[in-house]
């Protein structure tokens, strides 16, 4: 490193606020402070501002409708279709040449679609399910990876008023079954394969596996073929060939349903508390007008823009801000199918040079990634397109933040740190990035309209400077509806914890913790439920534990997150053999792939630790954070509560050992 180098490094490393840079504040889509205050002097008709952003075949009469607490409905009376918006419109706004969807494979094939073509595709594909049967109301379940054909079929649904429930690909079959049955889905598709690191994955065997488990009759799977050659498959009798099938409507033209600002455009699973996946459900108006909003204040999207999020659509960050928000602003949307280092390490960078991609959007774990591989990696390429930079997912630490500033943004490009969650539809915390201040390790102030605080255990709100958790005091339009099929969940999950019913005050609860500064910034500390994250994603540890524990030969199991270098945090399992059986490697490989084969290779434990017992309470609870300082190599606080406190030395030495 040279001397100057050196230099401009340790400046950075001791700078705790930055700026936005003059250059991007000049063309931002939102520059004014006073926002914030308009927005709180006018609430809730300062939403209209979010609804006037779409187009609406009738108009709504309220904005909010808050008759039935926390079953909140917002724009009601409106009635919209999301593939209108997100397609037609542009097209006969003149936008029919623009980009819509630029898609890249993983082996370097491809694939673009203008707004008129993309419109043809989900025209065509949504005769494809009318066909099929597929009518209003009913979920069609995605189980797809990155290839255009996902976000196709999403708004091909959702041109039916048909709720999409997009499951990660990366889910195992289980996860499949258990997601198809929790919503009575009776329509799927998927495809034979795809790539990753260069090889062929067969997702079709996946596929049938799960169906296996399906409970109810399933009428028609319409199958992707992705990997033509490489991968011979036959179809069963339900089964269909996606191209052969849409060459059959090819040209038709399919209307857009209206549908009620209140209706449900999609159901996606989250992990909880308990071992089942929570089915969150999302409406068409407000979520629709809150991720169009967000992205148009927060992203800084306009039409323009060569935008590229780097998640996977299987997740809530990829509906809204890969398909529904950036499209229904017109912009053009980047789409990867692959890993970020394959061939190599700069394939990422590569994509931004050549396309020319002005707002990049991606997770910590990523960035931590990069930051491991070296700054070599970025330098090769020309990034100079840039202009904007966003991180989502988990805490981002100011030393990762600021590599990012650095060595991605060339110190020129605001970084917009946003936290938010399947069930809030949107981002709900962060600087406004021609607006505020960026304090690296710092989310933000909550966004304009949002409510959102940090309190303590009785919700009074935190002094600064303390820990506390985070809580949101009023609706908002992005917000999830219920969970599926099960609203005394919705109300215990998430209105219990802070709500005072007899008041009539209805609070929010996350499950994050939180500290505010003086300025009103939170940082976020984490779930403070039994959800963990890794490398972004959310994992129940009880549906780990359960997937554990179904091994013969396992006792009992106790999951927990350890602190990772890479992933931010990773899956331990302390497990206690029964009688007969010996904590050795087979048991071990036998538990491995009970939580491959119930959940994925994302969920794949760091380690599992065989002990003869668990640490616990007097009462008999599992000491859970006793186990998480072991996994994370954290000095061990006090034992004296324990039942049995000499098994943390012998836990603790066997890690040590492993
Ligand atoms: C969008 C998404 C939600 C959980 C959330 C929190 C964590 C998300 C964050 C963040 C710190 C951020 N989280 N963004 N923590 N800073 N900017 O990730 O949704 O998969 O439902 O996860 O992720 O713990 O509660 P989801």
């Amino acid at each position: 490193m040279s001397q100057e180098d050196a230099t401009l490094e340790a400046r950075l490393a001791e700078q705790e606020a930055f700026e936005p840079p003059e250059s991007f504040v000049e063309q931002a889509n939102v520059t004014d402070p006073g926002i914030y205050d308009e927005f709180e002097e006018n609430w809730p008709e300062c939403w209209e501002r979010a609804a006037d952003l779409l187009s609406w075949d009738e108009s709504y009469d309220t904005v909010l409708d808050d008759g039935n607490e926390p079953f909140y409905e917002w724009f009601t009376g409106g009635e919209l279709n999301a593939s209108y918006n997100c397609l037609d419109r542009h097209v006969e706004d003149g936008a029919a040449d623009r980009e819509a969807i630029k898609w890249e494979g993983e082996l370097g094939e491809t694939r673009s679609y203008t707004y008129g073509e993309l419109l043809e595709e989900v025209e065509t594909f949504a005769a494809t399910l009318r066909g099929l049967g597929v009518e209003e109301d009913d979920v069609v379940t995605l189980y797809l990876p990155m290839i255009p054909e996902l976000p196709i079929a999403m708004l091909a649904c959702a041109r039916l008023g048909a709720p999409h429930s997009v499951v990660f690909a990366g889910f195992s079959a289980d996860a499949l079954a258990t997601r198809m049955n929790s919503a009575d889905s009776e329509y799927l598709v998927t495809c034979d394969g795809y790539y990753r690191r260069g090889d062929a994955l067969d997702h079709l065997s996946k596929t049938n596996e799960g169906l296996e488990g399906v409970d109810h009759e399933v009428s028609d799977v319409v199958v992707v073929d992705r990997l033509g050659d490489d991968l011979d498959h036959s179809l069963a009798d339900n089964q269909r060939d996606y191209d052969e099938l849409v060459a059959e409507y090819d040209g038709e033209s399919v209307e857009p349903v209206s549908r009620d600002a209140e209706d449900m455009l999609f159901l996606m699973y989250t992990s909880g508390t308990t071992g089942q996946p929570k089915g969150v459900k999302h409406t068409t108006g407000g979520y629709l007008a809150y991720t169009a909003w967000t992205s148009r204040a927060v992203l800084d999207l306009e039409p323009e823009d060569t935008y590229w999020c780097s998640a996977d659509i299987g997740w809530i960050t990829g509906h809204s801000y890969i398909v529904y928000g950036p499209l229904a602003l017109g912009t053009t949307s980047v789409m990867y199918e692959g890993t970020p280092d394959y061939p190599d390490k700069d394939r990422l960078w590569e994509i931004v040079e050549r396309e020319g991609v002005d707002v990049f959007y991606t997770a910590p774990t990523a960035i931590r990634a990069f930051m491991k591989w070296g700054s070599d990696y970025p330098e090769q390429h020309d990034l100079s397109s840039l202009r904007l930079l966003g991180t989502v997912g988990e805490p981002i630490n100011p030393r990762a933040w600021k590599w990012y500033y650095k060595h991605i943004g060339d110190e020129e490009c605001p970084i917009v740190d946003t936290w938010w969650q399947t069930e809030t539809g949107g981002m709900m915390i962060t600087t406004l990035p021609g607006v505020n201040t960026m304090k690296p390790g710092s989310a933000g102030p909550p966004l304009p309209g949002v409510d959102a605080r940090v309190v303590d255990a009785q919700g009074e709100e935190v002094d600064a400077g303390q820990a506390g958790y985070v809580t949101v005091n009023k609706p908002w339009p992005g917000m999830l509806r219920t969970l599926y099929n099960n609203d005394e969940r919705f109300l215990s999950e998430y209105w219990q914890e802070y709500s005072d019913e007899d008041a009539d005050e209805w609070v929010y609860f996350p499950e994050d913790g939180a500290k505010i500064d003086d300025d009103g910034y939170i940082t976020i500390l984490g779930r403070v439920d039994d959800v963990i994250n890794v490398s972004g994603h959310r994992l129940g540890t009880m549906e780990i534990e359960s997937a554990v524990v179904g091994v013969d030969g396992i006792a009992e199991a106790a999951v927990v997150g350890g602190d990772h270098e890479v992933k931010g945090e990773a899956v331990y399992v302390y497990a206690i053999p029964e009688d007969d059986y010996e904590g050795d490697a087979e048991l071990e490989e036998r538990a491995m792939d009970a939580v491959l084969d119930s959940i994925g290779p994302i969920a794949k434990p760091e380690d599992v630790v065989f002990t003869p017992e668990l640490p616990k309470t007097r009462s008999g609870k599992i000491m859970r954070r006793l186990l998480e300082d072991i996994a994370s190599g954290n000095e061990l606080g006090n034992t004296s509560t324990l039942r049995n406190p000499e098994v943390v030395d012998d836990i603790a030495a066997q890690v040590e050992t492993d």
